[in-house]
C-alpha cells in the first residue's frame, strides 16, 4: 500500500496500481495497409500480429520495435467506432498509451480509488485475447491510458 496523494484525506491509504511496463503506443491511421507499408519502408518495422477487434471496431496491427514496447496501428473497421471519431476530430496520430498490468481489475480499482473514470465497469477483450480497460483522457492529463492484462 502507498500513501495517499496530498488531495486525499490524510488517513486514507490507496492500493498500488502496479504498472509493469509500457505495453504499446497506439496510433490512429485511416488506412491500415498504407500505414503498414509506411512503417515498414520508413522505419523498417515489421508486423508481428494483426487482427480485427469487432467489439472495438478496429483493424489493428502490432509492430515490433526491438524488444521494447510495441507500436499499434489502429484503423477504423466501421464509421461509428472510437478510432473513426478520433480521426474525424484530431486526424491521424497518437491515440493512446498502454501499460501492462498483471491484474486489470485490480489496477482499474486502484485508479478508481484515486477518483479517475474507467471507461468500462468490467474489462473487455483487447489484442490477442488480452483483457483491457481505459482511463478517460480528461482524467489523465489529456492521454487516453489503456491497461492491458496479457492473455
Ligand atoms: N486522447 C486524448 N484526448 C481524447 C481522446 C484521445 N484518444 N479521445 C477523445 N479525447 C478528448 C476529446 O478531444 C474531447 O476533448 P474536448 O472536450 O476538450 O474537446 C474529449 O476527450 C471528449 O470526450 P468524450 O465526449 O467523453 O468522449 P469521445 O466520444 O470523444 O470518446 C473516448 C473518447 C476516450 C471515451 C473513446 O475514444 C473511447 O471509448 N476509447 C476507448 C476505446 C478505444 O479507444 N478503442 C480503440 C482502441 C482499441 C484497442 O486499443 O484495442
Amino acid at each position: 500500500m502507498t500513501e495517499a496523494p496530498s488531495s486525499a484525506p490524510d488517513n486514507v491509504t490507496l492500493p498500488d496500481i502496479d504498472l509493469l511496463r509500457i505495453d504499446h503506443v497506439g496510433i490512429a491511421v485511416p488506412d491500415l495497409d498504407a500505414a503498414k507499408t509506411f512503417y515498414a519502408e520508413t522505419f523498417g518495422l515489421r508486423v508481428v500480429h494483426e487482427e480485427t477487434n469487432e467489439e472495438q471496431g478496429v483493424r489493428e496491427a502490432m509492430l515490433a520495435v526491438g524488444d521494447g514496447p510495441r507500436l499499434q496501428l489502429l484503423a477504423p473497421a466501421r464509421p461509428d467506432s472510437a478510432i473513426a471519431k478520433f480521426l474525424d476530430r484530431s486526424g491521424p496520430g497518437l491515440q493512446q498509451l498502454a501499460y501492462t498490468v498483471a491484474d486489470v481489475e485490480a489496477a482499474s480499482a486502484a485508479l478508481r480509488a484515486r477518483g479517475l473514470r474507467l471507461l468500462y465497469d468490467t474489462p473487455r477483450r483487447g489484442t490477442a485475447g488480452s483483457r483491457i480497460n481505459f482511463v478517460h483522457p480528461k482524467d489523465a492529463g489529456g492521454v487516453l491510458v489503456e491497461l492491458v492484462e496479457p492473455a
